[in-house]
Parts: structure tokens; C-alpha cells; sequence
């Protein structure tokens, strides 16, 4: 190829790829290398705050209870409209309840203690604070139950009920025990020895015998409690056995004739059988209020379901229909207004002001606590 070749060659070659680049056919051209973004500082903006989410009440809760204290059908209606479910748990006595949570147990989210038990677990800081704002029914409470000694200002709990404890008998097969000593000095050849029981409840039971000596009910001296000691001890002569819990059926079923007991179980089984009547002897009894509330190892899910059913015990038809079911005096001004006169004026209900005269209210001991249940596990093994 000669240089005129060459070169005719070389043109036609640039001429055919400007053509080419001209239409579009060329090899695109590369991306411009991009430079990395410039960081810019950060700018200083609030973190978007999500509302904080409502606490929701927990669906189940457990309430450590008296038996046969609170009507089944409260727990069901309370289901039906908040969908929150509660178990039923039974302690027999104040120091069967308190020797399980003072034991670590965490399960529950109500219990219902007496007044001398609500102090001794204040002092021990085993209660939860209510918030109020979440029972506003408390305002349904006689002025008198809403600043008790044991709880000013209903700090910790809402009284639930109150109520007496005397002696329940069947009319028509023993006279009216108008004395302890039917169960202090029986009578071996009277119809009803053998057949009674007292209370399985280390304060109540002496308080019975402290009563009869002429003592005070809180007594913290030790002669006077050994001496009511010895009582007790006498009284096993003729006992049926201690109890608490079915005290009242053993009478109206006739296995018993009489019982050392609470005015309300008593009545309670009066539609088993209509002789049953109860009586506060003439040395005197106990006069008591037991209250609603909340152990502080609750979860604050279960405190919440825990003050919805404190707030709806304390609505006015409800508390009527927890005292007319279980038939104890209501501290809720607003159900008694339900309640009716014939309840109200029911003497073993709501004692009139000569035998509340003679009623005493069981009180803390502190260290005497000890002392008192020292003596009752003697009383327990005995043999009389
Ligand atoms: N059946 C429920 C009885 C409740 C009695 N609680 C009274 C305690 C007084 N120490």
C-alpha cells in the first residue's frame, strides 16, 4: 500500500466514526465521576416523642379472701364489663394471710385484711398506695370509714365490711348464751358439750377468754395472758375443734349446737336453718372492719385491675348487693341508702348503741404479736 493509500484510508475511517458519534451509534460517554457527598453537621432536632402508651389493666388477677365473703356473681358482672377475670384464693385467719406474704408469696393483687392487720402491714411497707384518681366511688364511704385510725385518709385500702364476733347458737336446743362461760366453764353434762367450736384465730380466741376474764382485748401483760391461756386450755374439755371457715354450717347443720363465730356467717345460713340465732355475750365481743387492698408486689398492670375492682366493690348498688349477700354491715353510705330499712334496723347486723358499748376492736402488740402466738401453739397442743 503506497502513502496516498494510507492516508485515503485513515480519513475514511475518521469520517466514518464522526458520522457514527454524530447519530448516536458511539459507545456512550463515561459517567462523570461523582465526588462522595459533603456530610453535612447534624442538626440538632428534638426526637419525635410517641404519646406514651396507655397502661392496660391485666386480664386476670388473684384476691386472698375469707371464704364465703364476696358474692360470685360480683366477680362475673365485673368480667361481663371490663373482661378482667379474678380468682378466688381463701385464708382461714389475719396471720395465715400475713405468714404467706411475709413468706415471699407474690401472686396476689387483692387481699382483705382486718384493721389491726392493715397497721402491722403499713408498718412493714407491705401495702401499695392507691391512686385515688382510679376510685373515685371512695367519696361512697361513710364519713367514719374514710379516716380510720389503722388507715388515715384511705391511704392504702377501702373498708370492705364490718361486723361482730359473739356466739352463734341453735334457738330452741340451748339457751341464749348470755355468758363466755358456756365455753369457758361448760357444763359436762349439758347438751352442747362436745359439741362447739371456737374460732381458729390466735387474736380472736384470746380476745374471747381476755374478754371473759375482764382483761383488755390487747392486753401486753403476760400474767393476764397466761391466765387466759389456761382458760382456752380449759375450754378444750368440750370442744368440738377449732374453725373458721364452716363454723356456721356445723350449727345449722346440727352437728353442733353452738359456735364461737362472726355475726354475718351466721345469718348467712339462716335459710338452712331458721333457728339459728347469735348473740353478743353480756361481758362483751369484737367489733371489727376488714378492708380491701393491695399488696405491694403487685405488677402495675394488676394494680390497675386491682383499683378498677376496689372502685367497682364501692359503687352503691354493688356494695348493697355484697351486703345482701353475706349479710355484714356495709361502710358505704351510698349502698346502704339501697339496703333498706329492714337491714338496717337488724340489731345483729348493726348492734344497737348498748352492745356496741361493750365491744372491744383487736389493736397491734408489736413485739407481744409473738408472745401471743407462742402461747396459742400451746394452747393448739394441749390436752385439757
Ligand atoms: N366469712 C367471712 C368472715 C370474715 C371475718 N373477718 C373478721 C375478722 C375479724 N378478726
Amino acid at each position: 500500500m503506497n502513502k496516498r493509500t494510507t492516508l485515503g484510508i485513515l480519513s475514511l475511517f475518521l469520517l466514518v466514526s464522526l458520522a457514527l458519534a454524530a447519530c448516536g451509534g458511539a459507545a456512550p460517554p463515561a459517567p462523570p465521576v461523582e465526588e462522595p457527598p459533603v456530610e453535612e453537621p447534624p442538626v440538632d432536632e428534638p426526637p419525635v416523642e410517641e404519646p406514651p402508651a396507655e397502661l392496660q389493666p391485666a386480664s386476670e388477677i388473684v384476691i386472698y379472701n375469707w371464704s364465703e365473703y364476696l358474692d360470685p356473681e360480683i366477680y362475673a358482672q365485673f368480667e361481663a364489663e371490663t373482661g378482667i377475670s379474678i380468682v378466688e384464693d381463701n385464708f382461714s385467719n389475719n396471720e395465715e394471710m400475713l405468714a404467706k406474704l411475709q413468706g415471699g408469696a407474690t401472686g396476689y393483687a387483692l387481699i382483705v385484711p382486718s384493721d389491726y392487720t392493715v397497721n402491722i402491714m403499713r408498718q412493714e411497707g407491705m401495702l401499695a398506695a392507691l391512686d385515688k384518681a382510679n376510685i373515685p366511688n371512695l367519696s361512697n364511704l361513710s364519713e367514719q370509714f374514710q379516716d380510720l385510725p389503722y388507715d388515715p385518709g384511705n391511704e392504702y385500702c377501702a373498708p370492705y365490711q364490718w361486723g361482730t364476733t359473739g356466739i352463734g347458737y341453735l334457738d330452741g336446743q340451748v339457751e341464749e348464751p348470755t355468758s363466755w362461760s358456756v365455753i369457758f366453764e361448760p357444763d359436762p353434762g349439758a347438751d352442747y358439750f362436745g359439741r362447739y367450736t371456737m374460732l381458729d384465730d390466735v387474736r380472736e380466741s384470746f380476745a374471747a377468754a381476755l374478754i371473759y376474764l375482764g382483761y383488755s382485748i390487747n392486753t401486753t401483760d403476760e400474767a393476764q395472758l397466761e391466765e387466759a391461756k389456761e382458760l382456752l386450755i380449759q375450754a378444750k374439755a368440750g370442744l368440738a375443734g377449732y374453725d373458721s371457715d364452716t363454723f356456721e354450717d356445723q350449727v345449722a347443720a346440727e352437728e353442733n349446737l353452738l359456735a364461737h363465730g362472726w355475726n354475718g356467717d351466721f345469718l348467712f345460713v339462716l335459710e338452712d336453718n331458721e333457728n339459728i340465732a347469735y348473740t353478743i355475750p353480756e361481758e362483751g365481743g369484737v367489733i371489727w372492719v376488714d378492708n380491701i387492698c393491695i399488696p405491694n408486689t403487685v405488677t402495675p398492670e394488676q394494680k390497675l385491675a386491682a383499683e378498677m375492682f376496689i372502685n367497682y366493690l364501692l359503687d352503691a348498688e354493688i356494695g348493697a348487693q355484697l351486703s345482701d349477700w353475706n349479710y355484714y354491715a356495709s361502710p358505704n353510705r351510698a349502698s346502704e341508702e339501697i339496703l333498706g330499712e329492714e337491714f338496717l334496723s337488724d340489731p345483729v347486723v348493726y348492734p344497737p348503741p348498748e352492745v356496741l358499748a361493750r365491744l372491744q376492736y383487736i389493736e397491734p402488740v408489736g413485739e407481744f404479736e409473738a408472745v401471743y402466738q407462742r402461747l396459742w401453739d400451746e394452747v393448739k397442743a394441749a390436752t385439757p
